[in-house]
């Protein structure tokens, strides 16, 4: 594993099947992101021939990959628009936040450990308050959080299970396509 991630951002209403991929770096921290469009498609017959980014703070590029470092946390509105030799447009978006955590830290001390799966526990059945980082507490990445992610976090700490997914260990932030809706509202400790 490269600590590459890709996720798919979804096409706009009425778009074609067209996929568009985000991509992080892995291992940086935070702000600095890798998006990449090669998985664009187009119908037989024609060719992608434009790319055009909008980072949502203001800036944008050309290309079918585009690096961009966010220089102030928050939540930003990505938008890619993609033409085709035939001049037919489509477009992706993707709403992220450049919040660092570090995924499985529910309780925000910059440890993975049994604490974490208990903050999770109490969060979904005790009324403890939410997370600040919701997406800390997703372990497995899948489409939201419950029971299965304090269980999977204690099956890796304690019998060899698999890890918490990106990013973990290292701080990033998050880019599943999960970690959208959930909202990571303020940097799990460690990560600020
Ligand atoms: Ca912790
Ligand atoms: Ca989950």
């Amino acid at each position: 594993m490269s600590g590459q991630e890709n996720v798919v951002i979804g096409t706009c209403p009425g778009s074609g099947a067209n996929l568009h991929h985000l991509s992080d770096p892995g291992g940086k921290r935070g702000s600095h992101v890798i998006f990449d469009a090669n998985a664009s498609t187009t119908p037989a017959g024609t060719t992608l021939t434009d790319f055009t980014w909008d980072f949502g703070d203001g800036t944008t590029a050309d290309g079918p990959a585009a690096e961009h470092t966010f220089s102030e946390p928050g939540r930003y509105a990505i938008a890619l628009t993609v033409m085709n030799s035939v001049g037919l447009k489509v477009c992706a978006r993707r709403l992220i936040d450049v919040t660092p955590f570090r995924r499985g830290d529910c309780n925000s001390d910059a440890a993975i450990d049994i604490s974490d799966a208990v903050c999770t526990l109490e969060w979904l059945f005790l009324g403890k308050e939410e997370p600040g980082c919701v997406p800390a507490t997703n372990v497995n990445g899948d489409a939201g959080v419950d029971i299965s992610d304090p269980v999977s976090l204690l099956g890796f700490l304690f019998q060899g299970g698999t890890a918490p997914v990106f990013p973990y260990p290292d701080c990033g932030i998050g880019l599943l396509e999960a970690d959208e809706p959930l909202g990571c509202k303020t940097a799990t400790k460690g990560c600020e």
